[in-house]
């Protein structure tokens, strides 16, 4: 086994890379160990074989559309949840983002990225400002017609960061403003995987600095949570919680319970609306993937 373990920047089917001393090293990986994830620190041997993956502090992932968790990376600091006028979210796409970060223990920050266009009047570029009432910062970006990224730059400078959003909101663009030699990092990396380099295909781990990494994932048409229990769901949602404590029920659901002090908090405006209308459809999401039972 290594000395110390090193940091796991792409996993494929039974072999990655890795980062060691300065370098990208193949790994590959035996069937009798879990495969590992971006993010990771493992132990390989001297033949680059992978003998150990060390306890994660968390893990980010999707749900597929039967509700199944397909993990992406590990050990991250903060997701970056980019969004951008073009291609315009669906309606509850940042609400998924920011609810499956919280739940998995790692930091969200909006990141809204093409600021050289305008910014379209309606969900979510208009809740953007109540959003951040209640915590949820978001910063501005554009890669073009010059890049301007300083703002993202200095949330970012140590950990491990995520980039995430849809196909074509700018995640590949941002990382190469971000990274001043991702060029050669690319170039390096598909010399040892033998991938290509030229589209997002899997999610990749960029080194950053001495202290910090970026990492790129392939960008999705829509995110989804998968199947998870109510209290859960409502770790997604944390502005609720010292309303929840008032209402009636232990069990609430925030619905239509006689004494839920949620709606009462929306009613009289000290909670947006529009969380609350996004909690009814992430919970009746949550319900259809239960009907239909995870097989
Ligand atoms: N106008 C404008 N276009 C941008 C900006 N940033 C990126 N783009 C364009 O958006 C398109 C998609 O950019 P990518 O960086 O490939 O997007 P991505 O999120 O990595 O996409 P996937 O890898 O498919 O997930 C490209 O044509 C970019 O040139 C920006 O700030 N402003
Ligand atoms: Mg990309
Ligand atoms: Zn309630």
């Amino acid at each position: 086994m290594s000395e110390s373990p090193v940091r796991l920047v792409q996993a494929h089917a039974n072999h990655g890379a890795a980062w060691v001393n300065g370098d990208l090293r193949p790994v590959h990986f035996p069937r009798r160990i879990e495969r590992p994830l971006p993010g990771d620190l493992v132990h390989i041997d001297d033949a680059g074989t992978l003998t150990a993956v060390v306890e994660r502090r968390n893990l980010f992932g999707r749900g597929d559309g039967r509700g199944r968790f397909r993990p992406i990376a590990a050990n991250l600091d903060r997701s970056v949840i980019v969004i951008a006028s073009e291609p315009a979210p669906s309606r509850d796409l940042l609400h998924r983002y920011l609810a499956a970060a919280l739940i998995r223990g790692i930091e969200p920050l909006i990141v809204l990225n093409k600021s050289d266009l305008p910014r379209p009047r309606q969900a979510p570029f208009t809740e953007l400002q109540a959003l951040g009432e209640l915590g949820f910062e978001h910063v501005e970006a554009r890669c073009l017609p010059e890049p301007d990224v300083a703002a993202l730059q200095s949330r970012i400078g140590c950990g491990i960061t995520l980039l995430a959003g849809q196909s074509g909101v700018g995640k590949s663009s941002l990382l190469n403003a971000l990274v001043p030699d991702i060029e050669a990092q690319t170039g390096r990396l598909s010399r040892v995987t033998g991938k290509g380099t030229h589209t997002t295909t899997t999610a990749t781990a960029h080194r950053h600095g001495d202290d910090a990494w970026l990492i790129d994932t392939p960008g999705v048409w829509e995110y989804g949570l998968w199947k998870m229990d109510p209290e859960t769901l409502q770790r997604g949602f944390p502005e609720f919680s010292k309303h929840a404590a008032g209402c009636r029920f232990r069990d609430c659901r925030h619905r239509s319970e006689p004494g839920c002090a949620v709606v009462a908090a929306v009613e009289s405006g000290a909670l947006p609306g529009f969380r609350h209308q996004a909690w009814l459809r992430l919970l009746a999401e949550q319900e259809r993937f239960g009907c239909q039972g995870v097989r």
